[in-house]
This record gives C-alpha cells, sequence and structure tokens, in this order.
C-alpha cells in the first residue's frame, strides 16, 4: 500500500519555526505574529497528484504538484520569493527541493505512527514540524 498523506492535521509542535523565518528573511513584527499560530493542513492526495493548504487565523497558504514535475512557486505571503520547486518520494517520505535565491531550501514530509510530520529547510536552519489528525 502507497502512503497516503491525505486528511485534516493540526500541529501540536513547532521547533526552531524562528530559525527558520530568520533565514527567511521574515521581519520581527510578522515573525512575532506567526510564531503564536497553530496552521492547519489540509492535504488531498490522488496517487501523485498533491494539494497541501496550511491555514491559520493570519495567513494561508497553498500548493498543488505532482511528484516529478518540477513548477513555479512563489511563495506569496510567506517570504514572496519565487522559486523552481521539485518533490519526489524517498521512499516513503515526500522530499521538495526550492531552488533559488536561498541555498538548501526545502522540505520533507512523512509518516510516523498517526503523526504527520514536517522538516523545513533554509540555509542553515531546520524547523520540525508535528501535526495530528483533526
Ligand atoms: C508553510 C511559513 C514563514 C512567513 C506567516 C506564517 C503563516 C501559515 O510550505 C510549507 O508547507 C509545505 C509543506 O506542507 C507546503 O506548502 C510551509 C509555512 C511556512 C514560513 C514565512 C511567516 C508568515 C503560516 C501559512
Amino acid at each position: 500500500m502507497p502512503v497516503d498523506f491525505s486528511g485534516t492535521w493540526n500541529l501540536i509542535s513547532n521547533d526552531n519555526f524562528e530559525g527558520y523565518m530568520v533565514a527567511l528573511g521574515i521581519d520581527f513584527a510578522t515573525r512575532k505574529i506567526a510564531k503564536m499560530l497553530k496552521p492547519q493542513k489540509v492535504i488531498k492526495q490522488d496517487g501523485d497528484s498533491f494539494y497541501i493548504h496550511t491555514t491559520s487565523t493570519f495567513r494561508d497558504y497553498s500548493l498543488q504538484f505532482k511528484i516529478g514535475e518540477e513548477f513555479e512557486e512563489d511563495n506569496k505571503g510567506l517570504d514572496n520569493r519565487k522559486c523552481k520547486s521539485l518533490v519526489t518520494w524517498e521512499n516513503d517520505k515526500l522530499v521538495c527541493v526550492q531552488t533559488g535565491e536561498k541555498k538548501n531550501r526545502g522540505w520533507t514530509h512523512w509518516l510516523e505512527g498517526d503523526d504527520l510530520h514536517l522538516e523545513l529547510r533554509c540555509e542553515n536552519q531546520v524547523c520540525k514540524q508535528v501535526f495530528k489528525r483533526a
């Protein structure tokens, strides 16, 4: 059985989100608000086609992609930098490489027990988020 990330997921932990936001150049006032948020992720997966909607009381971000197909990502409402993104499977992990101005930018999703894990990377910073099913 292939992995299925589909579902509604609520953030329960968010390690070094501050460091990740600093690496992305997010200003102090925005970081102060952003780190208080408890975002929810809605993931719709149909085989290798994904829709990931991250929502919060402050900002929303949505992304649609297919595995192995590079796309332009605008990061609108986040750092607003454009990049070229490519998501691939590494075993049962979903790995995104975001090529652009920022070095070593990307993220990895995986399932562990009943939880959804997300590692967000930018330059030398790693943010680790864990979500539980809503
Ligand atoms: C999306 C936030 C910090 C700006 C607002 C914070 C609003 C809620 O890209 C992401 O997820 C991937 C994998 O699931 C799919 O797009 C993470 C949150 C990153 C970066 C920038 C702070 C302002 C948070 C949208």
